[in-house]
Order: structure tokens, then sequence, then C-alpha cells
């Protein structure tokens, strides 16, 4: 392969641009060379895609061309994205585009009839250029992410690498399955904070999904301020699951600007929040703190009466215990409380949904609990939101606008689906989080003498056997539950992070991913056959998957690199500082699940000599995956000449990849060194 630019270097450091190589997968370089096929590794799967076999090249002089105010905030989002690692100024401009330039319009591109909610993208990339077209500014920052998946995965990185950035000539048309994808956070069991969960929104949304679901609230913490009812946070924040609570975790909470401002940049993603306090029971964290609140105006002074748990007087509950509590329905002071929290959390609140929770009541007779959920939902509608729960409320008769989550993990014709059935027979809309194929805390594995991961990380009570990439992804949302009355109106799918047993963004990440991005891809892309490890779905999804290591790994999310998926070694760029006629090198190697130990790596010089390379860097351990590793090797050149060399990396299973780099040396042993072979 050509060099691109020849550079010649006497001192100083300098990074070099290099060939990524994937087993049986040649690399892009050039304008006009071949594209890589794993630059074309999308996730969500496109409806449509052809790629071709050339490329278009950003170059320092790309722009992004909006039409409109509202593309130029995508384009800005664009400019963003890809700022750091180019390192180019990407200037976002209005007008006419150029060659070489994006052109990011609002429009109706005529492919996009099947689109349910105007989410939908048409992308069209040529070698001289990249068209963006949507009808919504959510469908161009849709668009936007396939482009970030379509460039070499180093793109995600946050200084800046050499290129080459390419984008496979293509054709992509995509819009979703599904309106509603989602991803649910437990901070009641253990608090995070919002800097945290807007990291964590930032990951997901590269995956196309558009609701955030935020469980506030548990019997362990409660964690929004609610005005007038200050004991909710003084007391109820305080407490988390397994650490006998204030001592070890200190727990924590937002304030309403906290959490506007999450709302806010969740919005800036397109991505919709949906708040939860949970109700009737998951509430030992409210009982707690207004159960002696005797002096509140808003309380008639005996509140203890909102208690109707068999725990009375009430005691903490740090353990996660299964339908530990209940607020009474017959006091005046539940509905004081919680008619003050929805209308605080509804108005801060510009998404079309409130959730009640709902779930796992056992202290309440059925009649109490649809009683309960009834007038509940009468005071969420009332503030102009849609009535959301799992789909325990399905029991409950509830009138207006409402949306039942099925949670069991019972499929088919399952008496134990009773849940999904009920919401269909009454018409509910159906959101779909079975908790075998999409709870992101259950364990990836488990038998008798091994845990992945192991204890006390994840639960297995719907995971016996353990759930990886292959149950999250071989399953359909819409045929899950048979039998049901009705037809069922599944409106989408969600997964969902309970953290009784995780404490920080490492370990959700750890959950989450590579296991989100398949409910992500249930949620977006067309349906299929997806049924078993062998479906040609699955085998080709891991494949895809298998591609976002890198960029995981930029993006500092942590991930469980699972047995199935075929991870592989992505080589990116060497760092080559000279001295005299000495070169040194180092190669940044992603290797996932591979300890350090077993990357067998050399290089050769072209001179002749081939030396053994060192693989530094951290071997994965419990919860984390191993870290990015740097391939370092230098070398002393003797004589005068032109030399093609060649960084060689192998791990079993991973394949091998290889960096090329062309050394001129001179009669005055000074060293020029270039991209790719000479
Ligand atoms: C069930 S699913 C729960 C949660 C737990 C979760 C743990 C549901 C609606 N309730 O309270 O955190 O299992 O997997």
């Amino acid at each position: 392969m050509a060099s691109l630019n020849r550079i010649a270097i006497f001192a100083s450091a300098l990074a070099l641009s290099l060939t990524t190589v994937t087993p049986g997968v040649a690399a892009a370089a050039a304008p006009g060379a071949a594209a890589s096929a794993s630059s074309a590794h999308v996730v969500p799967l496109p409806v449509s895609m052809t790629t071709g076999h050339r490329v278009f090249t950003l170059t320092p002089s790309t722009r992004i061309v909006a039409n409109s105010a509202a593309a130029h905030a995508v384009a800005e989002d664009l400019a963003a994205y890809l700022r750091p690692a180019t390192g180019y100024p990407l200037h976002v401009v209005d007008g006419n585009p150029g060659h070489g330039d994006f052109d990011l319009r609002l429009g109706n591109p005529g492919t996009l009839s099947h689109d349910p909610d105007g989410e939908g993208y048409q992308l069209d990339t040529s070698t001289t250029g990249v068209t963006l077209e949507a009808m919504t500014a959510h469908g161009l920052f849709n668009g936007v992410q396939t482009i970030r998946q379509l460039l070499p995965a180093w793109i995600e990185s946050s200084t800046v690498r050499p290129g080459p950035w390419t984008i496979p000539v293509s054709h992509i048309t995509d819009y979703p399955r599904y309106t509603y994808r989602g991803v649910m956070l437990d901070i009641a069991r253990h608090y995070e904070s919002p800097a945290t969960v807007k990291k964590f929104i930032g990951q997901i949304a590269a995956y196309k999904i558009n609701i955030f679901h935020l469980h506030l609230s548990d019997d362990q913490g409660f964690r929004i301020a609610i005005n007038s009812f200050p004991r909710l946070t003084s007391i109820g924040s305080q407490g988390s699951v397994g650490t006998d609570g204030r001592t070890m975790d200190p727990g924590g909470f937002w304030t309403q600007a906290d959490y506007k401002s999450v709302v806010a940049y969740a919005a800036a993603h397109f991505i919709t929040l949906i708040p939860e306090v949970d109700s009737p029971g998951h509430n030992n964290a409210i009982i707690m703190s207004e159960y002696n609140d005797t002096a509140n105006p808003l309380l008639n002074g005996h509140p203890q009466d909102i208690n109707c748990g068999t725990n009375n007087p009430p005691v903490w509950n740090f353990t996660g215990d299964v339908g530990y509590s209940a607020m009474c329905p017959s006091s005046d002071n539940t509905w004081t409380i919680l008619t003050t929290i929805i209308k605080q959390l509804s108005a801060l609140s510009p998404g079309p949904y409130y959730d009640m929770g709902g779930d796992e009541v056992t202290q309440l007779t059925q009649t109490q609990y649809n009683g309960f959920l009834e007038k509940e939902a009468g005071i969420v509608q009332a503030q102009g939101k849609i009535a959301m729960g799992w789909a325990d409320i399905s029991a409950a008769n509830l009138s207006g606008p409402t949306v039942a989550e099925y949670w069991a993990p019972s499929g088919g014709n399952s008496p134990d689906a009773s849940t999904f059935r009920d919401a269909a027979a009454k018409g509910m809309p159906i959101v779909m989080a079975p908790a075998n194929h999409a709870y992101l805390d259950q364990v990836y594995s488990e038998n008798k003498t091994a845990r992945v991961p192991p204890n006390p990380f994840g639960q297995d009570w719907a995971c016996a056997t353990g759930c990886d990439v292959d149950q999250f992804y071989n399953w359909d949302p819409s045929t899950f539950v048979s039998g049901a009355p009705k037809k069922p109106n599944v409106i989408g799918v969600e997964s969902a992070v309970w953290t009784e047993t995780l404490r920080n963004l490492s370990e959700i990440d750890y959950m989450a991913f590579p296991r989100m991005p398949a409910t992500a891809e249930l949620g977006w892309s067309p349906a299929a056959s997806r049924t078993s490890k062998s479906s040609p779905a699955y085998r080709d999804f891991v494949q895809r998957l298998a591609s976002q290591a890198t960029r995981w790994y930029l993006d500092g999310v942590n991930f469980y690199p699972s047995p199935e998926v075929p991870w592989h070694l992505a080589a990116a760029t060497m760092r080559a500082s000279v001295s005299g006629s000495r070169l040194s090198g180092v190669v940044s190697l992603a290797a996932p699940g591979v300890s350090p130990a077993d990357v067998k790596a050399s290089v050769s010089w072209g001179d002749g000599h081939t030396t053994r390379a060192d693989v530094d860097g951290t071997p994965g351990s419990t919860m984390k995956v191993n870290s990015l590793y740097a391939v370092t090797g230098s070398h002393t050149y003797k004589q005068a000449g032109t030399f093609n060399g060649v960084v060689m990396m192998h791990a079993a299973g991973e394949g091998s990849a290889s960096v090329h780099f062309c050394v001129h040396v001179n009669a005055k042993h000074q060293l020029a060194v270039a991209t790719g072979g000479c």
C-alpha cells in the first residue's frame, strides 16, 4: 500500500498512521481504496445498506453543511464527535455543499414511508461527499450515530490520531421497527451521580436508544429532592443495598436542578427520560422518611398510617428482599405525599410518561392494589402524562392512557405470562423487558463451580444457567408471549439495569455491554429469524458486535469480553520517536479478553532484522475488561536505504493484526518515517 504523506522526522515524537488488519479483511486507506468490511459493521443493523469498494475520506478542509437551524444543531453534534480524533476544524456552515463535505439536510428523501415516528434517515456516501437526509432532527441524529460507526473505530479517540478517516461508499435507508427503545437504570439500590448517568446516556445514545427510564425510588433509597418533603432526601436518600446502609455507602440524591440537567442532556441526545417512583410496594425509603414526619403541615399529624407493611414500625431494608413494603391506600397522607411527588416530577419531565412502578406488591390485597393503581393513574393523567407501570398493573382497571412493561421471564403459552395477556386484553400498549432476555443485572453464565460475573455481582433468579449475548438477541418482542385474547400492541423493548449488586458505572457498563446493543438491535432493526446461536442473523450480529470493542475501549466503556463474540485484534496507531538512527514505535492494540502475555508481537524492521515486541497493559479482572495494550519495539538502522517495516501481532482465537511503516535512512543515518509500506 502506498504511503500517504511522507513526513521527515529527525528528533521528536510523531504519530504514524497504520493499517489495521482483521482476519481476512483488507483495510481501507487512501481515497478510492478498497473499503474495509469492518468499517461497515453497524449496530443496530440498518433496514437497507449497500456498500461499494471505494471510500470517502475526510480531510482537514471537510465542512459540515446544514440547510436549517435544526440540521445545524445536529451538524454541531457530528462535528463534536469527529473533531477530537481527527483534529480537523470541521466547520459547520450554511449554504451549498462542496467537494469533500458532509451535507446534513432536513427534508423528505422519499424512502422513509415506513418510518413510524420520523426517526429514520437516508445516508448516501460517494467518494466526493456524504449526504444525510431526514424528516426530523432526531432522524439526522440517528444518521450521525451511523456515520460514527462507518468511520474507523479509532474515531472515538479523545486525542488526535492520524487516520485516514474513511467511510465506505454506501447507500443506507434506515428507520426503527419500534417506537419505544429503552434502557432502565436503577439509581435507588445504589446512588449514581448526575455526571455518571450522563455518561451512561451518551453511551446508549450511540445505539439509537430513545427512552431512558430512571428508577428513582425503592426500598433502600429515594434519590430526588421533593419540595415540602425534605425528609425524603435527608432520611430517604441515605441507604443502599448490601452495605448495611449509611456507614459503608452514603447513598445520595439529586436536586431538582440536577434532574433537569440530566433531562436536558438526554434530550440533547434525542432521548426521553421517564421518571419512576415505585409504588405501592418497593417504597420503604418513603415510609422510613415520612412515618415520623408529624410536624409537616401538609400531613394530618399521624403520618405513620402510610405504612401497610407487616414491618411496623418500619426498619431499613438493606437486603433487597422482594415484597418488603407497601404504602396504605386508605391513608390520606399516602396520597398527599404521592401527589406531591407526581406533580413535581411531571412538571420537571417534558416527556409523555410517568412510571408508577406497581411491581411485586405482596402486602396488600388484590382489591387494595387495584384501587391504589387506579387512583394513582388518575393523578398521573391529571398532570397530562401517560401512566406507565410494570405489567402487574394490568390487573387493575385503568382508564385513560396507560402502558404496561412486561418483565416476567415467561413466554409462549405459559400461564405465568398472564400480566401480558391481561394488558393485551385491555388494549394497553406493552413494552417488552422479559427478565431472562433483557435484565442486565443477570449473570452472563453460571455453573456449579464458576460464575460470571462471580459473586457478589449480578443476580441469577431469571437466568439460572446464565444469560449471555445469545439470550439477549434470540427472541422476538412481538411474539414472545402467545395466546393473548386480542392482538397485543407491543410498542417496543427495554433492557434494565437493576443495581442491588452494582455500585458504579464500571460495574454497570460491564453488565450492559455487550448485551444492551442486542436489545437495541431488537428495538430498531427489522424483524428477523432470531432463534438460536446458529441463526444467520445472530452470526451476523456478533460479527458486527465484535467491531464495537475498540470503540468501547476508546470511550471508556467497560465490557464483558463474552466468549460468544468473535473478538479480533485491532491495531491502529504507532507513535514513533526517532533518536539519531534509532526508531522506537508504540502501537495501540485492542485484544478483548486476551491477557498481554498471550499476544505474540514482533517487528520486522525491513533491513533484515526482526525483533520481539513487548506487549504491556492491564490484564482483565473480575468485572473489568483488560486494557488496550501498548506494543513497543525499537531498532537502530545501520545502513542507508528505504525499508518496509511491519509490526505483527497475533493472539490465539483473535487472529492477527499488522501495521506497516516505511523508513528512509539517508547517508547521514537520519531517519524519515512514513505510514504504510514504501
Ligand atoms: C425484580 S422487575 C424487580 C426489581 C429487582 C429485579 C432484580 C421488577 C419490576 N422488580 O425490583 O431489582 O427483579 O433482578
